[in-house]
């Protein structure tokens, strides 16, 4: 399959969406069920054995020179952001889909299996759970995360099992080491250094760590006209404080990123004062250790503003993943690659989150960044070159074949 077909794919899979118009795949929702069986047909078509698993994760299997070998994993994720990009998580999957069609055409015999995964859930957008669709698979699913409610109080079990999955069976989706090769993921590089530097691809050295929250503030609700300023408990211009001060401990901070995305206040009447709002924070950092002084920060200017306003503040931790490093040996095997292809291989940290930091659990992970026009992402406008596609293509197949040969 060439890459002409795997943009074009990725196109087609526009149309399922929650939301005509955009692009809003979330987890068990039947524009994701769409989607993902589209890409189980496209599977098939290129005679791979598909399965699914209790958490619709889909998996097309191409096998080794012996039966049951171990695999090498290659995928990535089938969900996305609201009003996405049509590139983030699909391009993974469908250039893996494109080599595996390639090695299948030249009857590669590899000592290894090749599984496509294409994950149910990576952007945690429903329930706030990172990496739910691979961290099943790295046997990292919390149970607890079943009784997650989404905006409209649907818990996850529920979903789960009118989308066709399986709360009971999650433990059974957990793969083992010992059948497990080692993971890669070709995915765009949401960032603007490989196009600043003229290059098609990168070789991503780690993913920084993350924390997010989600933080309640406490007030009195009140009549807008009949209460004085004075001596208001405004939940809404807490929160505002409490904004402001994680993006300056972001801004402060050397290699820090901190992000407020989703803000609810509550009744949300104009002419009441706000008695409840809940907030988010994502805080990421490449280095474990500085996350948790920033983290500190952040909690100590809470606590001032709940004090100053007499406003309660309370955080819950939604997800934390520590900082990820991909494996040297896989890098390796990349960097031959496209050195083999006539390409600098350009190393790039990475500052989103990806399903390998989730299967470094249970393998040896590598990425490959895939330049994207003015580096945009989790937005529409998001787009690739045709030719960098190609490229990629020739450098995953090139890199596998390798793998192949190597002890
Ligand atoms: O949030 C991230 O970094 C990824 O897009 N899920
Ligand atoms: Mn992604
Ligand atoms: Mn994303």
């Amino acid at each position: 399959m060439d890459a002409a077909t795997v943009m074009a794919r990725c196109d087609a899979l526009q149309e399922f969406t929650g939301e005509p118009g955009k692009l809003t795949r979330l987890f068990a929702t039947p524009s994701l069920e769409a989607a993902t069986v589209t890409v189980e047909g496209w599977m098939r078509d290129a005679g791979l054995t598909t399965r699914r698993d209790a958490v619709l994760n889909l998996f097309g299997r191409y096998e080794g020179s012996k039966p049951d070998a171990p695999a090498f994993l290659v995928g990535s994720h089938l969900d996305s952001v609201p009003d996405g990009g049509r590139y983030d998580g699909p391009l993974g999957v469908l250039t893996a889909l494109a080599v595996v069609e390639r090695l299948a055409a030249r009857k590669a015999r590899l000592p290894f299996a090749i599984e496509v995964c294409a994950f149910s859930d990576e952007e945690s957008v429903r329930y706030g759970t990172t990496y739910l669709g691979s961290s099943a698979l790295a046997g990292a699913f919390q149970e607890a995360w079943l009784d997650r409610a989404d905006r409209d109080g649907i818990t996850m079990r529920d979903a789960l099992r009118a989308a066709g999955g399986d709360p009971d069976g999650i433990p059974a989706c957990a793969r083992d080491a010992a059948s497990t090769v080692g993971w890669l993921e070709l995915h765009i590089e949401q960032g603007p250094s490989l196009e600043a530097e003229g290059l098609p691809i990168g070789v991503v050295t780690g993913i920084q760590a993350q924390v997010r929250h989600s933080w309640e503030l406490r007030g009195t609700a009140g009549h807008a006209g009949t209460t004085p300023m004075a001596g208001r408990r405004d939940a809404l211009s807490a929160a505002a404080e409490l904004v402001l001060a994680i993006e300056e401990i972001g801004r402060s901070t050397p290699d820090l990123v901190a992000t407020v995305g989703v803000l609810d206040a509550e009744p949300g009447a104009m002419n009441v004062i706000p008695g409840r709002v809940v907030l988010t924070s994502d805080i990421r950092h490449p280095d474990d250790a500085a996350l948790v002084h920033a983290l500190m920060a952040v909690d100590g200017a809470a606590a001032a503003i709940a004090a100053k306003r007499g406003v309660a503040i309370t955080s819950t931790e939604l997800s934390g993943d520590p900082s990820v490093p991909c494996d040297a040996r896989l890098r390796a095997v990349l960097a031959d690659a496209i050195g083999a292809e006539g390409f600098p291989a350009r190393d790039l940290a990475s500052g989103a989150g990806h399903d390998a930091a989730a299967l470094a659990r249970i393998c040896p992970v590598a990425m490959l960044f895939l330049r994207c026009e003015g580096g945009i992402s989790h937005n529409p406008a998001e787009n690739v070159d045709v030719l960098d596609v190609a490229v990629a293509l020739d450098v995953m197949e090139r890199a596998i074949l390798d793998l192949g040969m190597r002890p």
